[in-house]
């Protein structure tokens, strides 16, 4: 089971469009492992953007993502990461596939709604990053064999 850091950007909070996201994630079957509503520092954000510092966009960047409170969420699920990722869609709003987030619900190249962990090294430094250990939670979802065919023992 893989882990993945999920950031309900500024304009997600803005448009109340907070809701509906997690829905599709809970839906999906991912489990929630940590959740919080916060307000991301200066130095929180460039920490979190540091591979797009130099880039002519990154510090609009920053910006957008310390200008209103944030909806944090850590998931749980078979291949999250890439899971994930298809679910958002492909950057730029402008781009992205209709049934995708960013694709239902964003037009902007900037502001589109929300971050997914990209690899494995970056889920596991993002969480660190945005959730304390004790913000993190284990427990066994009692839909987890209807989600996935653990019947042989093995999650399929
Ligand atoms: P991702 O969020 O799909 O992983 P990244 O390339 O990691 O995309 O870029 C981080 C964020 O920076 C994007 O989600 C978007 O908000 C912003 N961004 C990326 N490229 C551009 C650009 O060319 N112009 C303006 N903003 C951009
Ligand atoms: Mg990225």
């Amino acid at each position: 089971m893989e882990k993945t850091l999920i950031i309900l950007k500024p304009d997600s909070v803005q448009r109340r469009l907070t809701g509906k996201i997690i829905s599709r994630f809970e839906e999906k079957g991912f489990q929630t492992i940590g959740l919080k509503m916060t307000r991301i520092s200066e130095t929180m954000a460039r920490k979190h953007y540091a591979a797009h510092q130099g880039k002519d966009f990154f510090e609009p960047l920053i910006r957008y993502t310390i200008s209103a409170p944030v909806i944090v969420l850590a998931l749980k699920g078979r291949n999250a990461i890439e899971v994930v990722r298809k679910m958002m869609g492909a950057t730029f709003g402008s781009r992205s596939e209709p049934g995708t987030i960013r694709g239902d619900y964003a037009l902007s190249n900037r502001f589109n709604l929300i971050h997914g962990s990209d690899s494995p090294a970056s889920a596991e430094k993002e969480i660190g990053i945005f959730f304390t250990k004790d913000e993190l939670f284990e427990y066994a979802p009692t839909d987890l064999p209807w989600i996935y065919d653990m019947s042989a023992g093995e999650i399929i």
